[in-house]
């Protein structure tokens, strides 16, 4: 149960954001984005994510109160001690190594240790051609509404998965495309968007349809715009 009383351990998130173990943080940047009264961290990445540099980001966020959930995208990175972990599974991809291969695979060496209470898929759809997570994977991004809504059913209806994620990281998305995912997800799945928030207004437009905003670059090239995003999201009526 979450600290809200709502069902999942992430049930109550409005606004989280996304750091990346392979991407230098301060401790002053990291103390503010732990103190900045945003719901949680996430940590995870595309490229370069290690045990090593997992573990050492978790530790230093670690010394907070803030939750921290590792978002599992390599076996390497695959660190215990979170409060919570999340399994992206690739909705818009004909790859099946990222449907369910790797997914399968981890759970092979590591199925016993997973802790399943505080672990939870996440349905991803990748909508911006540019980011690393859709060249890797070989996303179809170029959706339409239709194909988005036939996607989200799919995630939410028939495979119950709990979070389908709104991804465009790197571009500020289509807010026509993110309200299409909210109202079709009618099954209980919790939406997610995130991309391209750079600025306290784009995280309210994107908090009006997503019950949980995240952000994640803005963190490393604007801390000030970054830390005005949690006020944006926190205060919205989503
Ligand atoms: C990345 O959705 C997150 O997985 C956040 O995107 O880095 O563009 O904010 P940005």
């Amino acid at each position: 149960m979450a600290k809200d009383g709502t069902e999942s351990w992430y049930g109550g998130w409005k606004h989280v954001f996304k750091l990346d173990p392979d991407k230098e943080i301060s401790d002053v940047a990291l103390d503010a984005v732990c103190m900045s009264g945003t719901d949680a961290i996430i940590v995870g990445g595309s490229t370069g994510v290690t045990f090593e540099n997992t573990v050492d980001l978790m530790a230093r966020i670690r010394r907070y109160e803030v939750d921290c959930a590792l978002e599992v995208s390599t076996m390497d990175g695959a660190v215990p001690g979170f409060d919570g972990y999340f399994v992206p599974i690739v909705l818009n991809t004909d790859r099946a190594e990222w449907i369910n291969g790797a997914q399968t695979a981890g759970l092979k060496e590591y199925g016993s240790f997973v802790p399943w209470e505080e672990t939870a898929a996440q349905g991803y759809i990748i909508l911006n051609a540019d980011a690393a997570a859709a060249r890797i994977t070989g996303a179809n991004t170029e959706l339409d509404e239709e194909e988005l809504s036939a996607h989200v059913m799919m995630a939410d209806r028939l495979m119950r998965l709990p979070v389908v994620y709104i991804e465009y990281s790197g571009r500020f998305g289509d807010m026509a495309m993110l309200k299409t995912a909210r109202e079709t997800a009618k099954g209980g799945a919790r939406i997610f968007y995130g991309g391209g928030i750079d600025h306290a207004d784009k995280a309210r437009q994107a908090a009006h349809y997503a019950h949980t905003v995240v952000v994640g670059n803005v963190v490393y090239s604007d801390l000030d715009a970054a830390l005005s995003t949690v006020k944006a999201v926190k205060g919205s009526l989503a």
